[in-house]
């Protein structure tokens, strides 16, 4: 048998077929000396294995063999599909396989850091599992993140990164549907894009340089040479210390910028159809992933509405003061009133994901659009998700003039920007555009509470390894 079955696809609709898979074998379970049970797993399913010594098929050897495999060794099994009388606990998979030939491909150390097997399991589970006098070890974060090529191999994390492509391929075909082109901009620049400290500084041959800290200016810079409609997905760094559930030093940005005809509600437009279609997608097309994920960490689906609701900066301040929360109508939400505020909402409209636009100019960054009818307000907006910002975006200062002296005011050194201002020089057209955490997305879409379990190999202000 040279055909390969996914342990992912192995249903009722199998029973009697012949099958061969690869997997790891995940736990093993010696019945005396003619009788093994292995779960062997392949990307986050699990199926059980049952090694039955038999005349001239399986030797008794072979069953010792199989029951002393050491976890997560990979193996190659040859079996047939049965489907016991009663149901199988602790699989994904609801058949068995019944083994007649079995291959260790590769072997694992006898000792492993971390047991799959206890990762894989929800706080009810653990709870349950103490209480009964189990003995199981509590696998902790940085126990997890320090060991993270066996962390993620746990159906939740095999979910969530499924997850996470899913996100970075709709944000794709959407955007190519819309017109948009694809470019790549720099990550070595010569200084900072948006301001502030939090800027990883090097030596750039000589010249001081820096780490992007968003492709922001050379986005707009492809809008100044014509592309019209552009986007990418590429790694932003900032070197902020922020010890948060929510910042890393490293996440993936996924960028758009766009000519403007008349108003910056074409930008929104944009956040609106690509969320919704996103969204709709990762409900319908990533069920499983959804589960395999919720198995381990519950969470309620997301409450989005067909057409994404848009509520005014002030609008948004008047609902905290009613609601008690005192905010300075030209200051910037902190975390505490942006959950509040999503509360309300969902109270209020009953969506989680929502716009919020119109903020107060001084609390945006300098290539921010101050509002035309009111100086005071910009032409920019952040997007949230169960109360946590996702995305921020404007419409973009087109005259050199005001965006040399914004950056100034903004404490920028305009001589560290001086190409990008010349841009703005040669005719520019109205544009906008923003910028959204791949991370922030899939874990608040997923409910989650830490963005380090959305990213492959987190880099927060302590880490950076593995
Ligand atoms: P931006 O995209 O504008 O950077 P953000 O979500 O990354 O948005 P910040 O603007 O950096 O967040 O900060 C927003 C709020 O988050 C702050 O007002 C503050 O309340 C909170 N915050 C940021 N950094 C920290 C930190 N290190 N510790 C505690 N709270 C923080
Ligand atoms: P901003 O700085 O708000 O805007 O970043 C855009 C989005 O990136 C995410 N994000 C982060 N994710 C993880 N760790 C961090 N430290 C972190 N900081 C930000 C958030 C945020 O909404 N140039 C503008 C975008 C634009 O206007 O086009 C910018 O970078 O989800």
């Amino acid at each position: 048998l040279k055909a390969w079955t996914k342990v992912g696809d192995l249903t009722h609709e199998l029973k009697g077929k012949e099958v061969l898979i690869r997997g790891r074998a995940q736990t093993m379970r010696a019945v005396g000396k003619n009788m093994a049970f292995i779960v062997v797993r392949e990307k986050g399913f699990t199926v059980q294995c049952v090694v039955t010594a038999q005349p001239d098929v399986v030797s008794k050897q072979m069953v010792k063999f199989a029951a002393g495999l050491s976890r997560e060794s990979i193996v190659d099994v040859h079996g047939v599909v049965s489907v016991p009388s009663i149901a199988i606990k602790g699989t994904t998979q609801q058949v068995e396989i019944q083994v007649s030939k079995l291959y260790c491909v590769d072997k694992a150390m006898p000792t492993l850091p971390i047991n799959i097997e206890d990762a894989s399991r929800s706080e009810k589970e653990i709870e349950e599992a103490l209480q009964a006098g189990e003995k199981l070890v509590r696998v902790n974060q940085d126990t997890r993140l320090n060991n993270r090529v066996l962390d993620i191999r746990t159906s939740a994390n095999q979910g969530i990164f499924r997850i996470q492509c899913q996100v970075c391929n709709i944000f794709r075909q959407f955007l190519l549907s819309e017109d948009f082109i694809e470019i790549h901009t720099p990550k070595l620049i010569a200084g900072s894009s948006e301001g502030g400290s939090a800027v990883f500084k090097l030596d750039y041959k000589g010249q001081p340089a820096c780490l992007a800290q968003s492709p922001q200016l050379h986005k707009q810079m492809a809008i100044c040479g014509d592309f019209g409609r552009v986007f990418e997905i590429g790694p932003v760094f900032r070197a902020e210390d922020s010890y948060t559930h929510r910042h890393l030093c490293e996440f993936t940005g996924l960028d758009i910028e766009l000519e403007i005809r008349q108003h910056y509600t074409e930008v929104m437009d944009i956040v609106d159809r690509l969320f919704v279609t996103m969204f709709d997608h990762l409900n319908n097309k990533c069920s499983k992933d959804l589960e395999a994920v919720g198995r381990q960490y519950p969470f309620e689906p997301l409450k989005y509405l067909r057409k994404t609701l848009r509520l005014k900066f002030e609008e948004g301040v008047q609902m905290l003061k009613e609601a008690g929360v005192e905010i300075d109508p030209y200051g910037d939400l902190n975390t505490e009133s942006e959950r509040k505020l999503g509360q309300l909402v969902l109270e209020k409209y009953g969506t989680e994901f929502y716009i919020l636009h119109r903020y107060p100019l001084a609390v945006r960054p300098f290539y921010t659009m101050p509002c035309y009818d009111d100086p005071k307000y910009s032409n920019s907006f952040d997007v949230f998700i169960r109360g946590e910002e996702i995305i921020s975006g404007a419409q973009r200062v087109h005259a050199p003039e005001l965006l040399a002296e914004r950056a100034q005011a903004c404490g920028i050194d305009v001589s560290t920007i001086s190409t990008y201002i010349d841009s703005f020089r040669y005719g520019a057209p109205p544009h906008g555009g923003f910028g959204v955490g791949l991370e922030r997305v899939v874990m608040l879409f997923c409910g989650l509470n830490n963005i380090r379990k959305t990213s492959l190999f987190p880099r927060d202000p302590l880490r950076i390894a593995p």
